[in-house]
């Protein structure tokens, strides 16, 4: 027995229906994905790799990408998904971190990234596009690998997420974890074997790797699959697809493009998620295509914990209910006081979807998990009468550009490091394009910092997502009376930093 592997892509064996389907409208059948999925399992035994091990991947976006993701649940290998715009530095930590078995990256990475893997123990794999790399060629030679014994408790993959304090934290997620909230949007969002989604998410993160595909999978339905998003691609994809999933820039991105229209006419459904869909991208979403976008809310700790409803009200600037199986309350901060409907508190999610904790911190899965299962999302919300949940802030420091999670301490750690930085202050504020962008303010200290060096040095340790699109100086941050920074003053301050004409 192995569930991931048994439900989501053993049960496809012998079909020839498309699973992966190029942009050009090229198909791969599951049948023929899940032969290559049998002999990558082979090529990961071959090197050695156990189940429980982990495999650390930061591999560009194509099938075999996939067909690793699929090798590492027949094998029961802990798959390490990494953003491919992680610098060196931020994936040293990770490798060394999980303890990972095995570092898989482009092969164009290789000689830049062996010191590190080597550093940390891991075994160096390449994988790249069109079958280049050590283990798509291990595949091509291996014979396939019977799937390894697993049960829905043993763990699937470990996903990295900051925090506002500390190390960055590797969520533990199960079988059971990823098999759940799988089962459960294929039903709720009506995915079946006709369905063909546009898949132009990046498949290191939940949203593009276990909502998206694990979606796909539990249905039988296929998608077509863009390296990135690329909307002329997709709106001449459109009419042969019936859903795509996205974060708002995907939305907001698309609406620019001509033709989108008639091109969105025959669609199913548009999920949105990952940050707040403005109520006006919704509106003007229906105005251009007559679809009204499905909005829901998860994390990378808990997959998916609500989501509008598919036949009901999908209701602007909402993240919908609880999905089946998911209980959701909201509490006073600090506290396990549940709060009355229409009053704002954090988020708290219970259920089969909640993952089983941090690697190797019981403090801080302590501190946000509950014993009773209840998980703390950090979310700042409330539920109304009629049972919709609004995001309403966070609780937590946190920045959403473009879907990607910001840290501000991780970026203000770096920022004070430099020469001419007394110290720092890092905030969101409203960018057209990307929801949020980075804003960092400086006092600086000596004559200041020069800037060009300071950008050079963020750049070699910070993901470019990470980095702050605008920079101001302040002699001094503002503080309450206990010390601590007044970052809403300081998003007050800097909420126009991306207007245009904005310096
Ligand atoms: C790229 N850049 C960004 C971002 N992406 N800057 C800020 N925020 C971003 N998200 C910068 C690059 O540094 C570069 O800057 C320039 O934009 C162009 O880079 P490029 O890679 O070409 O950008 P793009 O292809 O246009 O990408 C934008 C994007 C992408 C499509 C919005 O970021 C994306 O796919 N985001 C989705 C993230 C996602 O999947 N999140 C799910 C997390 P420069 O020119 O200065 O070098 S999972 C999750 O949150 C939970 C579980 C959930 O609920 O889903
Ligand atoms: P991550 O840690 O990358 O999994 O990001 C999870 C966070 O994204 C959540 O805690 C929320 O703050 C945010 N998020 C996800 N979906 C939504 C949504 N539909 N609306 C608002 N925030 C969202």
């Amino acid at each position: 027995m192995n569930p991931l592997w048994d439900t989501l892509f053993a049960r496809h064996a012998g079909s020839d229906a498309p699973f992966l389907i190029s942009p050009g409208g090229e198909a791969t059948s599951y049948a023929a994905f899940l032969d290559r999925a049998g002999r990558m399992a082979g090529a990961l035994e071959a090197i050695g790799l156990a189940p429980g091990d982990r495999l650390a991947a930061q591999v560009p976006k194509c099938a075999d990408a996939i067909v690793l993701y699929a090798a590492c649940a027949a094998r029961g290998v802990v798959l390490l998904p990494l953003n491919t715009a992680y610098t060196a530095a931020e994936l040293d930590y990770f490798v060394r971190d999980a303890g990972a078995a095995a570092l898989v990256c482009d092969p164009a990475d290789a000689e830049a990234l062996r010191p590190l893997a080597e550093g940390a123990g891991a075994r160096l794999e390449t994988l790249g596009p069109d079958g280049a790399g050590t283990l798509p060629e291990g595949a091509d030679r291996a014979a396939p690998a019977a799937p390894a014994e697993r049960e829905e408790g043993d763990l699937a993959a470990f996903l990295y997420t900051s925090g506002t304090t500390g190390r960055s934290k590797g969520a533990m997620l199960t079988q059971g974890n990823l098999l759940s909230n799988a089962r459960t949007l294929a039903a709720h969002w009506r995915f079946t074997p006709q369905d063909v989604l546009l898949h132009a998410l990046p498949i290191f993160h939940t949203h593009g790797l276990f909502v998206a595909i694990n979606t796909v999978l539990a249905s039988g339905a296929a998608m077509v699959l863009f390296p990135r998003l690329d909307p002329p691609a997709m709106i001449e994809a459109m009419p042969r697809a019936t859903t795509m999933m996205g974060v708002p820039t995907f939305y907001t991105r698309l609406l620019a493009e001509p033709g989108l229209g008639a091109a969105a006419k025959d669609m199913r459904l548009f999920v949105s998620g990952s940050a707040p869909l403005l109520p006006e991208t919704h509106a003007a979403w229906e105005k251009a295509t007559g679809h009204r976008i499905l909005e829901r809310y998860g994390m990378t700790e808990t997959n998916m914990n609500t989501s509008n409803p598919y036949d009901g009200e999908r209701r602007a600037g909402t993240v919908g209910m609880p999905l089946p199986g998911v209980e959701l309350r909201v509490c006073a901060p600090g506290t396990v006081d549940e709060l009355p409907a229409g009053e704002t508190g954090v988020i708290e999610v219970r259920g089969p979807n909640v993952f089983a904790g941090y690697w190797n911190m019981p403090e801080k899965t302590a501190a946000e998990l509950r014993p009773d299962g209840w998980f703390v999302t950090g979310d700042l919300g409330r539920v109304d009468a009629d049972g919709y949940v609004s995001i309403v802030g966070r609780d937590k420091d946190l920045i959403i550009s473009g879907g990607y999670n910001v840290y501000p301490r991780e970026v203000e750690e770096v920022l004070d490091a430099q020469p001419g930085v007394a110290e720092s202050a890092v905030v969101g504020a409203p960018h057209p394009d990307f929801g949020e962008g980075v804003v960092a303010v400086i006092v600086p200290e000596g004559g200041g910092p020069d800037m060009d060096a300071l950008q050079e040095a963020v750049a070699a340790v910070l993901a470019n997502y990470k980095r702050p699109r605008r920079y101001a100086t302040a002699e001094a941050l503002p503080r309450n009376t206990m010390g601590k920074v007044q970052k809403a003053e300081l998003r007050r301050i800097h909420a126009a930093a991306f207007e245009a004409g904005a310096a």
